[in-house]
């Protein structure tokens, strides 16, 4: 496996200079943020990127994400001319060397809290899912920081509205003509392309939401029988519902080569069924992180993999889930568990 980060370009509070002193970072996952969505992404944009993250001895073999525009999961108004921009970007960025994309296909909305700053009691604060605050929530009149922050209330209100009409069938048939578009080109291109999951991984606001288990992950590998249509298979989000059995998942799909992108974190599911983001440390949160990395040791992962949101701690301010420390206290635990596998499958010495 090749441990990466996540790193918001040169705006990151956190830098590049910082990440590459996490023991064991490789490399981070970035994007293009300055495009709108839908389009393409300049040659040269993607070109500074890669040459300021090689510049401090770090990879750019992974993008997170390259967005799908709202006009393709709805399959209307300029759906056909995004997908060819969609396609192009696939181009430019194997061109440029990169190895894996992640995308997701949820409606409108990213990963979606109820609170961003939820003190826990250890003193760290941290992303959380309250089931009745979020029933209480408008998302006409909020956004939160991985939402796309350029959509009016009123277009808000016009999207959520086509999703209702379009139902969980229709987003499916959109998400089917996606993929049977866009893997020719990222197959030729010998790029992978990772679906995250929804997260969270049900319905929100009335709108239907359908990669969130098992059987509709099945369902939408199926589209394209080929390691290159993969999964970034995100532990936290799929996790925070009990259905999900993430270290049986990560057996089934990587056995079948089906995972590129490992996202990897704990969440702790309360008895409502909502949820608090909780370190990564297995016992501080409901998921078995241990067993999770096995799974991926035994079916001889590797692919990239990162540590996921972390809490704020030791009064680090920041982005929400993004902060520095937490999350290098997260891929510092993710490497002593892989060491410690490693040497139990040899005679003690690490490959
Ligand atoms: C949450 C992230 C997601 C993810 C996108 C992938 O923090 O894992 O925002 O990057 O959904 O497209």
């Amino acid at each position: 496996m090749k441990m990466i980060i996540r790193w918001y370009g040169k705006d990151d509070p956190v830098t590049l200079e910082y990440i590459r002193q996490i023991p064991g970072m490789t490399g981070v996952a970035t994007a293009v943020y300055d495009v709108a969505p839908g389009n393409v992404w300049p040659m040269e944009s993607i070109l500074d990127l890669k040459t300021e993250i090689e510049k401090h001895g770090l990879t750019m073999e992974v993008i997170e994400s390259v967005p799908v525009h709202e006009d393709i999961k709805l399959g209307c108004g300029k759906c056909e001319e995004y997908i060819e921009n969609y396609k192009e970007n696939i181009r430019r960025l194997a061109s440029a060397g990169v190895k894996c994309i992640c995308y997701n296909f949820m409606p409108v909305f990213d990963w979606t809290r109820s609170r961003l700053h939820q003190p826990l009691a250890d003193g760290s604060e941290a992303l959380v899912y309250y089931k009745e605050d979020v029933e209480k929530m408008d998302p006409r009149k909020m956004s939160l920081p991985g939402w796309d922050a350029s959509y009016s209330p009123d277009e808000i209100n016009g999207l959520i509205n086509a999703y209702q009409k379009l139902g969980e069938e229709g987003l499916w048939k959109n998400l089917a003509w996606f993929v049977s578009e866009i893997m020719p080109v990222a197959k030729e291109c010998d790029v992978y392309m990772g679906i995250h999951p929804d997260d969270p991984p049900w319905p929100l606001f009335g709108i239907p939401r359908i990669v969130t288990n098992e059987k509709n992950i099945d369902r939408l590998l199926d589209f394209y029988d080929d390691p290159h249509h993969g999964l970034t298979l995100c532990s936290g989000s799929l996790g925070c519902a009990r259905e999900n059995d993430i270290p049986k998942l990560v057996r089934k799909y990587g056995a079948k080569h089906r995972i590129c992108f490992a996202h990897v974190r704990n969440v702790k599911i309360l008895e409502d069924g909502s949820f608090e983001e909780s370190s990564h440390l297995s016992k501080d949160g409901s998921l078995d992180i241990y067993e999770i990395m096995k799974a991926y040791h035994d079916t001889g992962f590797h692919g990239y993999i990162r540590p996921d949101h972390g809490r704020m701690i030791w009064g680090e301010q920041g982005r929400p889930g993004y902060g520095l420390f937490d999350r290098a206290l997260g891929a510092a635990y993710l490497n002593g568990i892989w060491e410690a596998l490693e040497k139990e499958k040899t005679d003690g010495t690490l490959e």
